[in-house]
């Protein structure tokens, strides 16, 4: 073990997420921001999204938030109302802090079907009107380390000594564990964060090891303490994310991709992007190539 817990986090939640259609002919297996869990302060969506040409997410808007799209196989082009464009390739990380304002479309870009995470990531009533920012890192220069079966990919945060450089506006941590069969793990999250795990391949003991084995596609929401004890008793691979951040505990008025703190700041972003005012100028006479193809 690389540490000890003094008080392990256990499974107090959990979630099947099935396919459901999003975007234009897209899939996506909904954990957070579904029916039954509306919102897990300061998580909104987490989507587990596959997606092949001619489907996908063509020009929308964001504001009051981040998105967080790291790519699982294929890729996604990416063009914003900016000039902003870029390839997500598999293994890479775009960490997109909306603010006040981003129209953009995320489209399939490889044969096949491409897969990934989507992420969002709430802002704070004085975060929410910030200037769009892109912090984008390839699948090479993700900081990774293996100790005694287990591996990490730092996405935000800190793990087995290594540290990502994203800056995160809302203090995350975002980590994709990879266990061999018969390793576990031991890491700790800060006490008042919430935190969840995703499963993306496997199946592992999370928390109580009384509790049995959870598989893919489950979402466990973590209960109070100071970390988490995983360990992977089967005979295949376990890979899951462990997502962690400081609640906010600030109201949330969302409207689709639009997501401040009151009905009236609601109003008041729907009347900006009708009208291409604060933040949404841009968006009067930008349209993706994807969508003049
Ligand atoms: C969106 C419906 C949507 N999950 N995962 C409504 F589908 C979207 C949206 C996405 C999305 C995009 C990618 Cl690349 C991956 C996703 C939802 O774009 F923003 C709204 N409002
Ligand atoms: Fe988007």
């Amino acid at each position: 073990m690389n540490c000890e817990l003094e008080k392990p986090r256990h499974v107090v939640r959990k979630f099947h997420s099935r396919p459901q259609h999003e975007g234009v002919g897209a899939v996506v297996r909904r954990s957070i921001g579904r029916f039954e869990l509306r919102y897990f302060d300061p998580f909104l969506v987490l989507d587990e999204f596959s997606v092949a040409a001619p489907a996908g997410f063509p020009d929308h808007p964001h504001r009051g938030f981040e998105t967080v799209t790291y790519m699982l196989e294929g890729a996604v082009m990416h063009e914003d109302f900016q000039g902003h464009k870029g390839l997500i390739k598999a293994g890479d990380l775009q960490w997109m802090t909306a603010g006040r304002g981003i129209v953009h479309s995320e489209m399939p870009a490889d044969q096949g079907v491409s897969k990934g995470l989507q992420l969002w990531v709430n802002l704070s009533s004085k975060n929410k009107m910030i200037e769009p920012k892109y912090q984008e890192i390839q699948s090479k220069d993700i900081a990774s380390t293996s100790k005694n079966g287990v591996t990490v990919r730092v996405i935000a945060g800190e793990s087995m000594g290594i540290q990502s450089p994203v800056y995160t506006c809302t203090p995350t941590m975002y980590l994709d564990f990879t266990l061999k069969p018969s390793s576990h793990l031991q890491q700790p999250i800060p006490s008042s964060w919430n935190a969840f795990v995703y499963i993306l391949e496997g199946e592992g003991i999370f928390g109580l090891e009384k509790s049995g084995p959870v598989g893919a596609h489950h979402v466990l929401l973590l209960g109070q303490g100071d970390g988490l004890e995983v360990v992977n008793r089967s005979s295949k691979m376990l890979r899951f994310v462990l997502i962690g951040g400081e609640p906010l505990g600030e109201p949330v008025a969302q409207l689709g991709p639009f997501v401040m703190n009151t009905d009236e700041e609601i109003d008041q972003t729907v009347d900006d992007f009708q009208y291409f005012v604060n933040g949404f100028e841009k968006a009067r006479h930008w349209r993706s190539e994807a969508m003049l193809d």
